[in-house]
């Protein structure tokens, strides 16, 4: 084997079936993983190195055949048509065998080597089957791997048969099984072959395959044969497809597609019945069922998602509260320290004011954000995320959303709006998938928690888990009114019907949910020591400079106030405070807002800012107090204004990386992102409006 030998694989096989969790195991990366379809959408590449040959792998989304209808599915599909991979793993769950192998029927139609990785096999015992490895690779004629990939089990077999040429030779000895689709289509299919094989263009893909697909009437084949044949060719290839589409069709009395799907149904059905051995007396027992018929009841489904859902922000707030009090402590004191050795000037005030007062303030509510994602990886992993989906697709249809597009909802509540945004490409219509993206942003992401535990913190102490509840169910019928609104005016149409696989209930890996805390919980980190870092210290020099002489007939603290309103951004806070008034904020949070748009934390970080700036403006014992006091003692807000503030906050536009990301997943049209930045902050401001001006008529705050 020559030194330089470099191999190319594609991970393929159904949603859910393990292919991230290999992929982790193979190339010893990080990519997400969780107990519900669709959590990788866009197709990922890790380099392993095996006895001197370079294997290049990528992880690709799931799909269930090679006729893609969601966007994941057609990432999937054109890696393994377009970028031909020298080799495909077809990752199976051996615990479904039936089903997964129908994709197999089309991949082994383009003719390429195929190694199956038989995945999940430790919960076949649960499902009191069992598959003999050797039986079925000798029935398929291509090598079968036993797997289990959460664990890293088997991965050396498949490295081994990766790089072994013995594997490939065996595959070109034995011929191995693809579906008999019978004389009557066979004929037809090679009739289309004839054709194809005359225009040269063309045969750089399996001439069986686009012959197969035509007759299946998969419109990208078309689309393709229309784009790579001469014109002449492609009009005479598709010519014959009419026409054998139409032959099959009267003599089988059904569409060539149903007769095909028919044949590939009875080769799956087939070859699970001679591979499986069913057995009587498992040990073990299978709670799938047994969980699902509380979990899915049409009464109890909803309350139960409901006391999950409590259970969470519950869990959160008890374990996460004592560590950010002690955080707050940490740096008030940590600034104290600081005043005490570092001489007064600028660059004390920028230690003081902008990193500690700031970026600290970001950093004592790490704690929350990091159970926070414990809690959800646990969610995520044990497979109750697809029931919820399931449980809320009634509730999602009356506002003309689909079930599925629960699943980005929450992965924006529980992470952040970018991956929110991207899983909605596993939504069948682009309808739903446009309403969903529309309203993911206005999820609870982890960046804009960190602003409602400060208020929450400030004005709710003694009621934390409830208020942060109600705030939550109070973004998802923003959400949902906002989707029926979209639906009944800019994407009419009614939503697709609810097909999701419901996967089996697993018992996270401890390693599982803990690396997925920690690479959340490393990105606030990251963001933190970076965008909020730079952000801040603009802030800080904003409110900062230019500089006015001290008058020496003024306290320091009468100076310090004329010195901030006379600040670049002081003055522009002045001068928008009347626009903002009517909503209940003043020039300093609005502009709070306005640099949250970088990322949502920038929100706390300049709250801070602005208050250690202001602090010798204060009463010696109000200064140096904890961020949440000094909002408390502030008497500038009330808990009507914080609970404006948290509702603008939940409306207002997403931060430019979300919104970034809207732009180039919605099409890159301007409509849409206009929209999105413009009606979301008049519907922020007219929302708060209404709240504020209700809210003070009733004295309220
Ligand atoms: N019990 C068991 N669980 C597994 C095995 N392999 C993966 N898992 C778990 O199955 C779930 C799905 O795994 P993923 O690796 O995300 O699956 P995927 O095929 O990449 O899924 P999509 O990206 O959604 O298509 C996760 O909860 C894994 O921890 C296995 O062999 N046995
Ligand atoms: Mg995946």
């Amino acid at each position: 084997m020559s030194q330089s030998k470099v191999i190319s694989v594609a991970l393929a096989g159904n949603p859910n079936c393990g292919k991230s969790s290999i992929f982790n195991a193979l190339t010893g990366s990080n990519q997400r993983v969780g107990n519900y379809p669709g959590v990788t959408v866009e197709k990922k590449t890790g380099i392993k190195k095996y006895k001197d040959v370079e294997i290049h792998f990528t992880d690709l989304p799931g799909t269930y055949s090679l006729s893609a209808y969601s966007e994941d599915e057609i990432v999937a599909r054109d890696f393994i048509i377009n970028d031909s991979p020298d080799i495909i793993v077809h990752i199976i769950d051996a615990s479904n065998l039936d089903r997964n192998l129908y994709l197999f029927t089309q991949l082994r139609e383009l003719d390429k080597p195929i190694i199956i990785a038989l995945n999940m096999i430790d919960i076949l015992e649960v499902k009191k089957q069992k598959i003999d490895v050797g039986k079925m690779s000798d029935i398929l004629g291509f090598p079968v791997i036993a797997t289990i990939g959460n664990r890293g089990e088997g991965i050396n077999d498949l490295l081994e048969c990766i790089v072994e040429n013995k594997w490939i030779e065996h595959i070109k000895e034995h011929s191995p099984a693809k579906v008999d689709y019978g004389d009557d289509i066979q004929n037809e299919i090679n009739s289309i072959g004839d054709l194809i094989s005359k225009d040269e263009k063309l045969l750089v893909y399996p001439k069986n395959y686009l012959a197969i697909k035509l007759l299946d009437n998969d419109l990208a084949v078309i689309e393709k044969v229309k784009t790579f044949a001469s014109a002449e060719n492609s009009e005479k290839i598709l010519a014959q497809a009419n026409k054998s589409r139409q032959h099959l069709e009267e003599h089988f009395g059904e569409a060539a597609e149903n007769k095909i799907a028919e044949f590939r149904y009875g080769f799956t059905a087939a070859i699970a019945k001679m591979a499986i051995e069913e057995i009587k007396n498992s040990p073990k027992k299978d709670w799938t069922p047994i969980i699902d018929k509380y979990v899915l009841n049409k009464y109890l489904g909803l309350p139960i998602f409901a006391a999950v859902m409590f259970l969470i922000f519950s869990f959160t707030f008890t374990v996460s509260t004592p560590l950010v009090d002690l955080l707050e402590v940490f740096f008030s004191a940590l600034s104290d320290g600081v005043a005490a050795i570092m001489p007064e000037g600028p660059l004390q005030s920028l230690i003081i004011d902008g990193l500690i007062g700031g970026v600290g303030g970001v950093l004592s509510f790490f704690p929350l954000v990091l159970f926070m994602f414990l809690s959800i990886a646990f969610f995520e992993d044990s497979g109750y995320m697809a029931r919820a989906a399931f449980v809320m697709d009634k509730l999602m249809n009356k506002f003309g959303l689909h079930g599925k597009s629960f699943l980005p909802l929450m992965i924006s509540t529980n992470g952040c709006a970018v991956p929110g945004i991207f899983a909605s490409r596993t939504l069948d219509s682009k309808r739903d998938r446009l309403i969903t993206m529309f309203i993911a942003p206005f999820m609870i992401c982890g960046a804009k928690l960190p602003i409602f535990a400060l208020f929450i913190g400030a004005f709710f102490p003694k009621n934390q888990t409830l208020t942060m509840f109600v705030f939550y169910v109070l973004s998802v019928c923003i959400a949902l009114t906002a989707a029926k609104v979209l639906s009944k005016t800019a994407f009419k149409g009614d939503p697709a019907h609810f097909v999701m696989e419901l996967p089996p209930y697993h018992i996270p890996t401890l390693k599982g949910i803990l690396l997925k805390m920690w690479e959340r919980g490393w990105m606030y980190i990251k963001k933190a020591g970076t965008i909020i870092v730079l952000l801040t210290i603009l802030l800080w020099a904003g409110f900062r400079y230019p500089q006015v002489d001290e008058n020496p007939d003024l306290s320091a603290g009468e100076n310090a106030s004329i010195q901030m309103k006379s600040s670049f951004l002081g003055s522009l806070s002045t001068k928008i405070s009347p626009l903002v008034k009517p909503i209940g904020m003043d020039g300093d949070k609005a502009i709070a807002l306005v640099a949250g748009l970088a990322a949502k934390e920038v929100v706390v970080s300049a709250i801070g800012t602005i208050y250690a700036l202001s602090e010798d403006a204060l009463e010696d014992e109000e200064a140096n107090n904890t961020l949440t006091e000094k909002i408390v003692n502030d008497s500038e807000w009330s808990p009507l204004k914080a609970i404006v503030f948290l509702i603008f906050c939940m409306i207002y536009p997403p931060c430019i990386t979300a919104m970034a990301v809207f732009f180039r997943e919605t099409g890159s049209k301007l409509k849409y992102l206009s929209l999105l930045l413009f009606g979301n902050t008049a519907l922020a401001y007219l929302a708060t409006l209404l709240i504020f001006q209700i809210g003070k008529f009733l004295r309220l705050g």
